[in-house]
């Protein structure tokens, strides 16, 4: 196995908008992050991974970019980032940014010329097609609910666009636009960046004639979802520009399945380092994108070993429960009542035993939970504006039973601003925050974890400092016990002679654990457990949302 500094990096995620407001306007920026970065670096991270912070008009909070080489207004300018750089550094960290390259803004110069006439040397930077019969090109829906195409009648087309109607796919067909999206990757590099993290990256090709799809929900992601170039694209790219620097690149794949995934992440490092797995998102969908299922244990374990497994030695995993764009693990996965820092430390106990680099969202190292909103008013979402206006407005949907989806599975109930201390919005900012605070920031906050030597806060630095002590942890290969087990994940790791055993109790209940046969219980060392207090591993019982890790 081939050692490389982003493997064993820990990954810390920054939503900049919800992260940490300077000048209290209520919305987060540069310099907020810049006087966090010491806190960053207490807890042990590595790598920030900042999603966007381009100019944007933000009808998608910066996954909307209206200027690749400049910095949003409302976070700041590029000297401020230039500094959150350069404290960064000096803080023996690293920086990744986000790159948002399937779709710009529809304010962007390029789209602003695209637009003009059919003519224009920007024309095939966008995806522009007649209409059929007075309607859209094809069926193809948004992810963002309604059609894929807008109508643009300067020129009398349509364009297309898979997220919003602010959001136009950019046309990967056009080797002009790819250089001059590899020129902008090399200006952010040059200037020092250490990587990227690419959106949405398995959309960029598209089946060429743009032919209908499956009615779904969202159709025609059989045309879209890693499309025939897409691996030539990623290849061309590698060789233009991610070869040339000591970087980490991870790529956004929504449901592309583990075999594809071989592909995009593969060791020979001809395309990226590592791709974010969406199966383990669709786990706890019903019928439909917003709706829930309660997901039996042997099932996410499946999920997770599989993937542990079947990337050995081929490809490399990424470890994440949550991002901008899912519900807060602990509300998810665990349990945000009575055993909210219990469950949280073994979820993520999970999260730091296995092979594959790990990812902590902003909040997360605190137990942030979802919100709560009493009102569809409260959110801000465009996916959730969109859908309400699709399903309720417009639609026959119950307005209660969506709301209660909604409250559940919301992309806000990630983007509530992070909670620093028990003072007026969490210590957030000192004017109005963008969206509400989470109400419970009183009990759950930084303050409150940094003064308790108990918190999730200390025991995720606990974790993170294990990893780095324990090779094992980072490189070795993963075998699972008792899959059926329908309480306890149990696996081991194995790396040059040294085994890792990691023993998880999913539940409220206490679960007896068996030692499995042909392991030395009497070798077995106590690394962590998230419970105080030693006991012999051979015949023990695991406490409610227990978790112990032992090397041998
Ligand atoms: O968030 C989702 C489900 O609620 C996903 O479908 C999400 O839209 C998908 O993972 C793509 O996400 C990325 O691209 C979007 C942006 O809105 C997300 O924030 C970003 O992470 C468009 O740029
Ligand atoms: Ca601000």
């Amino acid at each position: 196995m081939n050692k490389a500094w982003w493997k064993e990096a820990v990954v810390y995620q920054i939503y900049p908008r919800s992260f940490m407001d300077s000048n209290g306007d209520g919305i987060g920026d540069l310099q907020g992050v810049i006087s966090r970065l010491d806190y960053l670096k207490d807890l042990g991270i590595d790598v920030i991974w900042m999603s966007p912070c381009y100019k944007s008009p933000n009808d998608d909070n910066g996954y909307d970019i209206s200027d690749y080489r400049d910095i949003m207004d409302e976070f700041g300018t590029m000297g401020d980032f230039k500094e959150m750089l350069a404290g960064i550094h000096e803080r023996g960290m690293k920086l990744v940014m986000d790159l948002v390259v399937n779709h710009s803004s529809d304010e962007h110069q390029w789209f602003a010329e695209s637009r003009k006439s059919r003519d224009n040397p920007y024309r095939d930077y966008y995806i522009w097609r007649d209409g059929r019969d007075g309607r859209e090109p094809n069926n193809w829906t948004s992810y963002f609910y309604g059609p894929a195409w807008e109508y643009d009648k300067t020129t009398d087309q349509y364009y297309l666009h898979l997220f919003s109607k602010k959001q136009p796919d950019l046309n990967w067909e056009n080797p002009k636009l790819r250089s001059e999206i590899y020129d902008m990757m090399k200006f952010w590099l040059d200037m020092g960046c250490d990587g990227f993290r690419m959106d949405v990256v398995s959309l960029f090709s598209k089946t060429p004639g743009l032919p209908d799809g499956k009615p779904a929900e969202i159709t025609g992601t059989e045309h879209f979802q890693d499309g025939p170039r897409i691996h030539e694209f990623l290849q061309e790219m590698n060789r233009e520009v991610l070869s040339k620097y000591d970087i980490m690149t991870v790529g956004e794949t929504p449901d592309v399945p583990l075999e594809h995934a071989l592909r995009y992440a593969n060791n020979e490092g001809t395309e990226l380092n590592m791709v974010f797995q969406f199966e383990q998102n669709a786990l706890d969908c019903g019928p439909e994108r917003y709706s829930y299922r309660k997901v039996p244990l042997p099932e996410l374990k499946a999920c997770f070993s599989k993937w542990q497994t079947v990337l050995q030695d081929k490809a490399w995993n990424s470890l994440y429960w949550t991002n901008h764009d899912q519900p807060r693990t602990v509300s998810r996965r665990g349990n945000d009542g009575q055993y909210r820092k219990e469950s949280q430390k073994m979820l993520y106990t999970m999260l730091l035993t296995m092979q594959g680099t790990p990812y902590i969202y902003q909040g997360e190292e605190i137990g942030m939970t979802n919100v709560h909103f009493d009102s569809i008013e409260d959110y801000n979402d465009i996916e959730v504006k969109n859908l309400w206006k699709e399903r309720v407005i417009n639609g026959s949907a119950d307005p209660e039973v969506l709301l209660d989806a909604i409250r559940f599975r919301s992309r806000d109930n990630a983007r509530t601003p992070m909670q620093w201390d028990d003072s007026e919005n969490a210590g957030f900012t000192t004017g109005t925050p963008w969206l509400k605070v989470n109400p419970n920031y009183k009990d759950i906050n930084v303050k409150e974890a940094l003064e308790d030597r108990d918190s999730i806060f200390y025991y995720m630095k606990r974790l993170i400092q294990m990893r780095k002590a324990n090779e094992v942890a980072v490189y070795g290969d993963f075998r699972e016990y008792e899959p059926e087990n329908e309480s306890l994940y149990i696996y081991e790791r194995n790396y040059e002679g040294k085994k890792m055993f990691v023993v998880l109790n999913f539940t409220e209940n206490e679960v007896p654990f068996h030692m499995p046969e042909g392991l030395d219980a009497g070798k077995a060392v106590l690394v962590i457990d998230n419970y105080k207090g030693e006991e012999a591993l051979e015949e023990r019982m695991m406490r409610p949302y227990e978790a112990a890790v032992y090397v041998m």
